[in-house]
């Protein structure tokens, strides 16, 4: 069983959020332009993750990007998840959010308003620890990790590993856990093993020489691995 955790303070009670679709790739980028190219790739479930500072990219321009991108999942029937951007994913009807453990505590948060616009919410978690306090909050898929190292996102946690991946997915069940961090699509084959809904990846698509045969070795790891499960 899931250790007792501290609740997280100041939240309202709220039924569970609605459930998502997760299977196979995840990609995460930080403009319309990629969600694009990855759509037409053949990815259908997307995060768009824009860390910026304000001074760097306009209010104005931020949500032009959002729009653009949301807008282009919903014509390939695909799913867009927007990173801390909750307002705008809400205005634009993006499929969910993804949230931090640390923007829960925002005093303007308004979770109830996601929950009743149908908006999917998946959270972050780092630890045995995070992901206990966060799964009362029902939300739609945990993510878990750095599974492995990784240099996308400075953080103080340790990487997971599979070990850990296999007995959280274990515990969460039927939720679905995101593993995310590091994963290579060898990698992705152990992650996809150890019982992951899905594997996130961001510097493995983008960074890739060839963006298009990255996808399509995460997808053939990806089956690899369930194959297995
Ligand atoms: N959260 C946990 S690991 C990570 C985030 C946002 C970065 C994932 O990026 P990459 O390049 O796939 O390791
Ligand atoms: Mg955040």
């Amino acid at each position: 069983n899931l250790p007792a955790a501290e609740p997280l303070q100041g939240l309202p009670t709220l039924p569970a959020f609605a459930p998502c679709e997760l299977q196979g790739l995840y990609a995460v980028v930080d403009s319309a332009a990629w969600v694009e190219r990855l759509l037409a790739a053949g990815v259908r479930t997307l995060q768009l993750r824009i860390k910026r500072a304000p001074a760097v990219v306009s209010d104005a321009a931020l949500e032009a990007e959002l729009q653009r991108a949301v807008q282009a999942a919903r014509a390939a029937g695909a799913r867009l998840y927007v990173n801390d951007h909750w307002r705008l994913a809400l205005r634009h009807g993006a499929y969910g959010v993804h949230l931090g453990q640390e923007d829960l505590q925002a005093p303007d948060l308004d979770l109830p308003a996601l929950q009743a616009a149908g908006l999917r919410l998946g959270l972050s978690s780092h630890s045995l620890w995070e992901l206990a306090r966060a799964v009362a909050l029902q939300p739609s898929y945990l993510a878990c990790g750095p599974v492995y190292p990784t240099t996308t996102k400075a953080m103080p946690w340790r990487p997971q590993g599979a070990h850990n991946l296999a007995w959280w997915a274990g515990l969460l069940a039927p939720l679905p856990v995101v593993a995310i961090g590091g994963l290579t699509p060898e990698r992705a084959v152990n992650a996809a093993r150890a019982g992951a809904g899905t594997v996130a990846i961001a510097s493995g698509l983008t960074a890739a020489a060839d963006p298009e045969g990255a996808v399509a070795a995460y997808q053939a790891a990806w089956q690899a691995g369930r194959a297995g499960v």
